[in-house]
């Protein structure tokens, strides 16, 4: 650390999309950056969950930047949704072919960052012992980063083996012979299961919420087809920046660009199953007023059930997995052969409404009713979401003010990019941000390009500090409340928008949900008018 000044200019936390794209457009933009990441290699989301299944939901052809218009003509994908593996692999040829890996400290978590209000510059902390001071702090954590460890009791007292999917072994593991029970159905547990179940001698899902699962579209890419792709790439790019999701190919959801503009409501019951018929479980969605509408929302849980039970063979296990909350509430999964999983010999549905975990013993699970012996115990259970991975790093801002405290109260970031109280800090895809609604990655070059350019025109015009205004970010997030709806906020709903899987965390729908256009369109108004509800020093 110099005595005089900053270290560098910007300190990047992270090394996922957000954090490769930022050092790429900061260093480019001629500042000076380091990044600190807690993996041991770049990827974030996609380093740590490399859980059997993982895979994206959106088309590849877009899960990719897409401002390198020589490189994304080098990189070949080989299915229509590429899985863990392939992300990661494209970020390492990324991360090589931009020359990123240098400033990246891997192995390092950033445990504290603490504002000086006098030199106006982060002091940087690290687990190595290392501090940095920066002008500027670029928080590219991820909003699915931070792995909550489930409130059962015992936990840690099994001696089988404990996995987690949100850190799966690197290696891999082998569930071959094994007695195995998943705890979570989220994505992570729905894509997992399957592969699981394919090995493992036993397999006891334990479900406490059943989930909404669309079959995936997902298929290698033909022969040729890439190629074609590749030849429409500025098509593709200028229709997906256009998209109010960040994607107009539509991975998980294609049945959307199928809906038609009838009312489930307004359907008779023949012509709801007519529906399904036609497009198996996408046709209990493919509906004008479910997305809307409490009623129909429950109209159309009503026909999934009924698509479930034409799948599972057990009339028990069907209706146990049929969800009691509103579809679309939470994100909505893609699966591989999820619920004929369900009908193999050695695969068994625990519904944990009826039977509570009581405590994990060393020999498995005890139910109320039930000892399950097992040798290993896959935790899929989800995480501390869009402020999780920023709230346990120390934040002190303005006068020693903890983020973690000012977001436990309400997490708010003006734009979602920067937090009264916490100047020269910046949040890609932090709460009031349309990001996890949207493809991740188009979202995340958004951000990142805007961030830059921000900082450009502070050191450009002389200023020092930029710091949102507490009546603009207020003002932001009354403006991002009027987008989630009443499926979204419904009170069966404990989706992670809303931070209702975290015991004790405030009840708050984080992400702004009026899609990325009109957010883009804002953002760049903010700018027009000399970075509005900021106060710039
Ligand atoms: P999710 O979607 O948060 O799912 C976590 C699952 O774990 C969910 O089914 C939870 O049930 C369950 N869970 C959590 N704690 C417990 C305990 N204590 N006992 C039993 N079951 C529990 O996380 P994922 O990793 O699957 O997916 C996260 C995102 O990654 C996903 O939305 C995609 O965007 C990609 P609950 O629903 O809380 O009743």
């Amino acid at each position: 650390m110099s005595g005089i000044g900053p270290d560098v200019d910007v300190v990047v936390i992270g090394a996922g999309f957000a954090g490769l794209y930022a050092l790429y457009k900061l260093r480019e933009a001629g500042l000076s950056v380091r990044a600190f990441e807690r993996g041991e290699g770049v990827g974030g989301t996609w380093y740590w969950n490399r859980y059997p299944g993982a895979r994206v939901d959106i088309q590849s052809v877009e899960y990719m930047f897409t401002k390198f218009p020589d490189l994304e003509q080098e990189w070949d994908w080989t299915e229509l949704m590429p899985a863990q593996a392939e992300i990661e692999r494209y970020l390492n040829w990324v991360t090589d072919r931009l020359d990123l890996r240098d400033q990246i400290t891997f192995d390092t978590a950033v445990l504290s960052a603490t504002y000086d209000d006098v030199t106006a510059t982060w002091r940087v902390e690290t687990d190595a012992g290392e501090q940095v001071v920066a002008r500027f702090v670029v928080a590219a954590t991820g909003c699915l980063s931070a792995p909550i460890e489930p409130a059962i009791a015992g936990l840690h007292s099994f001696t089988g083996d404990s996995l987690y999917t949100n850190r799966f072994p690197k290696d891999g593991y082998d569930f071959t012979g094994k007695r195995v029970a998943v705890i979570g159905t989220g994505s992570s547990g729905v894509q997992s299961i399957p592969v699981i179940a394919e090995q493992a001698a036993e397999l006891v899902v334990l479900q406490r919420s059943a989930a909404y699962t669309l079959p995936s579209p997902n298929r290698p890419l033909g022969p040729n087809e890439l190629d074609e792709l590749k030849s429409q790439y500025a098509d593709i790019r200028a229709a997906q920046w256009a998209s109010p999701v960040g994607t107009a190919r539509f991975g998980a959801v294609a049945f959307l660009g199928r809906r038609t503009l009838t009312n489930i409501l307004e359907a008779s019951w023949d012509e709801r199953i007519a529906k399904l018929d036609e497009l198996g479980f996408a046709g209990c969605f493919a509906w004008a007023d479910v997305f809307l509408d409490v009623e129909a929302n429950e109209a159309a849980t009503r026909l999934y059930a009924e698509a479930i039970k034409r799948v599972v063979t057990d009339p028990r296990t069907a209706e146990d997995l049929v969800p009691h909350y509103p579809f679309a509430c939470k994100r909505i999964i893609i699966d591989e052969g999820y619920f004929e999983t369900f009908n193999r010999d050695n695969v068994r549905l625990v519904n944990l409404r009826k039977h509570p975990i009581e405590s994990v013993v060393p020999s498995g699970v005890q139910l109320e009713d039930e000892l399950l012996e097992l040798d290993v115990i896959v935790y899929a259970t989800g995480f501390d979401a869009m402020t999780g991975s920023l709230s346990r790093i120390d934040i002190r801002g303005r006068g020693g003010v903890s983020l973690r405290e000012v977001w436990a109260e309400s997490p708010q970031a003006y734009l979602g990019l920067g937090v009264a109280g916490f100047p020269n800090l910046f949040t890609v895809t932090g709460p009031g941000s349309p990001s996890v609604l949207t493809n991740m990655v188009t979202s995340i070059e958004h951000h990142v390009e805007w961030i830059t350019d921000c900082i450009g025109h502070l050191r450009d015009h002389g200023h020092c500090t930029i710091e949102a205004d507490p009546d603009a970010q207020d003002e932001w997030a009354e403006y991002v409340h009027t987008f989630a709806g009443p499926i979204q906020v419904h009170p069966s709903c404990t989706s992670w928008y809303l931070g209702a899987n975290v015991p004790g965390k405030t009840r708050y729908y984080m992400p702004y949900a009026g899609g990325l256009t009109r957010y883009m369109a804002r953002c760049a108004d903010v700018v027009e008018n000399g970075y509005a509800g900021f106060d710039l020093v």
